[in-house]
């Protein structure tokens, strides 16, 4: 057993880890080959747990020193174990995580928030319900149940708004190339958010993500494979829904790779020759 941080987690009723930040900092933990010593909890009590340190979770506590936030906790993680592989092996996986990131909560994350709400408040600990009802309907402007409604017609277009991730991992293992970095840990954290409270899948079976959510979720023993979590690929195209992905892999702007006059020429003969 190698050195181990202690980590706040913030739990469900499956004893599954809901927040996609807390879930994208324990990844960061283990690829740094650190082991957790999780404190266990849910959303209510985070005060008396961490001794009035921090209201938000991940945190965590490495040789007595409190670290909060779960940027800042890769951060301290880079500079304290440089010997470790890195979870930022350069300024511009920063720079870009970060794009990737805002891209995802506004296509993904903010959209099914509003189809899960309920769900979301219904997997909590029972002693959590009431404040998760509370809380979260200040946040998204209404009863749970009324945002959450008719979800069924909305789910399609943010599964078909998600090309832009199938692009990249159709040609590479992992966002951090052929082996997985912070962006993997980022982003999966959210699907595992995702997966810890969704009663009705998000992404068709076959959807070409779901190879690389399988790779990413197997790591460290299977980190994001808890038996608590909910299947989030099986949703069924019906009739006047858009495709929830697109067939065939990219073809158009950065994958259209002009090698010659022969890559061209079909499209040429479309669009016809310069004059
Ligand atoms: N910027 C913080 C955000 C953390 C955060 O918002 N955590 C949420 C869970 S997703 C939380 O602790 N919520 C407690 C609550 O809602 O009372 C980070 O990156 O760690």
């Amino acid at each position: 057993m190698g050195k181990s941080v202690t980590f706040y987690d913030l739990q469900v009723s499956t004893g599954a880890t809901i927040s996609p930040f807390v879930w994208a900092t324990k990844f960061a933990v283990r690829h740094k080959g650190l082991e957790l010593d999780i404190v266990e909890g849910g959303f209510t009590g985070i005060m008396d747990r961490t001794g009035g340190k921090t209201e938000r979770l991940p945190a965590i506590v490495d040789e007595g020193k409190w670290v909060l936030d779960s940027w800042g906790i890769v951060e301290y993680l880079d500079e304290t174990y440089p010997d470790a592989p890195p979870l930022i092996p350069h300024e511009s996986v920063a720079t870009m995580l970060k794009a990737l990131d805002a891209w995802f909560w506004g296509a993904a994350v903010g959209p099914w928030m509003h189809c899960y709400c309920a769900d979301y408040r219904d997997v909590c600990f029972e002693r959590d319900k009431d404040y998760v009802t509370r809380s979260r309907a200040l946040m998204l402007g209404g009863p749970l149940e009324d945002i959450q409604a008719g979800r069924e017609d909305r789910l399609p277009a943010i599964s078909a708004a998600l090309e832009p991730l199938r692009l990249a991992l159709r040609s590479s293992d992992f966002l951090g190339g052929n082996a997985p970095n912070y962006a993997d840990y980022r982003i999966i954290g959210s699907f595992l958010w995702l997966a810890s409270l969704a009663q009705t899948p998000a992404l068709a079976a076959d959807d070409p993500l779901r190879p690389w959510y399988k790779r990413v979720c197997a790591l460290y023993g299977g980190l994001g494979e808890h038996p608590g979590l909910f299947p989030i690929f099986g949703l069924e195209q019906r009739e006047g829904d858009p495709d929830l992905f697109v067939r065939e892999a990219g073809k158009g702007g950065i994958f259209k790779r002009n090698t010659g006059p022969a890559s061209t020429s079909a499209e040429t003969k479309m669009i016809g020759e310069p004059t």
